[in-house]
């Protein structure tokens, strides 16, 4: 078997997200909200449809060649692969422990809201709970899931939203996705990441 993950370049379509964009407030309303008048989109490449060989993500796993697959490159489980496109990222699916990461550097983020979006499926998972998806910014964990809590991301794709306003301060940062995944030959995790987003709004 194989492990697959897959990056892509794609924006997530205004449908996917969550965030408000667009909408003015009333000028004597006070502080601005998340609301911006200019959002834009921070990530290059969130599909990973440039690849395996892409240059926008830095992936590398201590298993298999890279983590950002093809049904190719990888296979696929069932009818479970990318979100959108070709390739995608994949940790873990293997019969051996993996540590695999898919990261972005150079992200900007101009002071203001700030908002990360991917898309994550846990098509197989094993029941113990040493298995962990760990997303960060600059190495600081800001998301983190363990198989035991994976059941909304089981059945299909589910959008994960994280604020990332904090880290939004005009200097460039590292948005990082980190697997860790056990051996365990009758019950595997894997993790589906696709259409990854970052949007800020100065
Ligand atoms: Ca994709």
């Amino acid at each position: 078997m194989t492990l697959l993950f897959a990056m892509t370049g794609c924006w997530v379509t205004g449908a996917d997200r969550e965030l408000v964009i667009g909408a003015r407030r009333p000028v004597d309303s006070g502080p601005p909200d998340a609301s911006c008048e200019a959002p834009s989109e921070r990530i290059v490449d969130g599909g990973f449809e440039a690849g395996s060989a892409g240059a926008s993500w830095s992936a590398s796993s201590d298993q298999v060649d890279s983590p950002i697959c093809s049904a190719v490159s990888c296979g696929s489980i069932g009818s479970s692969g990318p979100r959108g496109g070709t390739w995608w990222v994949w940790f873990g699916g293997l019969n051996e422990p993996e540590s695999a990461k898919a990261v972005q550097r150079g992200v900007v983020l101009d002071p203001g809201p700030a908002e990360l979006s991917f898309w994550l499926q846990v098509p197989e998972r094993s029941s113990g709970a040493g298995d962990t998806l760990t997303v960060t910014v600059d190495g600081l964990p800001v998301w983190e899931l363990v198989t035991t809590d994976a059941g909304p991301y089981v059945d299909d794709y589910a959008l994960v939203t994280v604020d990332v306003t904090e880290h939004a301060d005009g200097g460039a940062h590292e948005i990082g996705f980190f697997g860790v995944t056990l051996a365990e030959t009758t019950a595997r995790t894997s993790f589906f990441i696709d259409d990854v987003s970052l949007v800020a709004c100065p």
